[in-house]
């Protein structure tokens, strides 16, 4: 666990299209982790496919590649204390009628194939997810309230 440790969070289409970028940023906004990498990005099937490439040989694979296609997501990196881990905590279960209530898609999902958000699973994948969807790099900036809140 490292104090700057990054992880990929995105948004997924239906959560674009169900207004709730701003809920989800606000929860990692709140929770004190840094956004260091955001942007709106209609991916195409193969772009999706390579993220995915785990899951290739699922039934559920066309379908979700079909929906992830389907309209733009919100890319993102934010970096802090356990990013990875607790970012899943903040996202809930895959299966968001297994989320607890507080969780984001305990609070707002209840499909798993319309689940709304995304997160790494891993620093490994972490690191492969960023490199995937931020080949241009990620933006490093340091917070003029960083030596008060220290
Ligand atoms: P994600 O990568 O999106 O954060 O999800 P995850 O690690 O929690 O779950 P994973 O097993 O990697 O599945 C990736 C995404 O595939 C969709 N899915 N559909 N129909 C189904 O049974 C099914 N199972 C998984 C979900 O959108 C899931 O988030």
């Amino acid at each position: 666990m490292s104090v700057n440790e990054r992880t990929y969070i995105m948004i997924k289409p239906d959560g674009v299209q169900r207004n709730l970028v701003g809920k989800i940023i606000a929860r990692f906004e709140e929770r004190g982790y840094k956004l260091i990498a955001l942007k709106l990005v209609h991916a195409t099937p193969e772009h999706l496919e390579k993220h995915y490439e785990d899951l290739k040989g699922k039934g559920f694979f066309p379908g979700l590649i079909k929906y992830m296609a389907s309209g733009p997501v919100v890319a993102m990196v934010w970096q802090g204390l356990d990013a990875v881990k607790t970012g899943r905590v903040m996202l809930g279960a895959t299966n968001p009628l297994a989320s607890p209530i507080g969780s984001i898609r305990g609070d707002y999902a209840l499909s798993v194939g319309r689940n709304i958000c995304h997160g790494s699973d891993s620093v490994e994948s972490a690191e492969k997810e960023i490199a995937l969807w931020f080949p241009e790099g990620i933006v490093q900036w340091t917070s003029e309230l960083e030596p008060w809140v220290l």
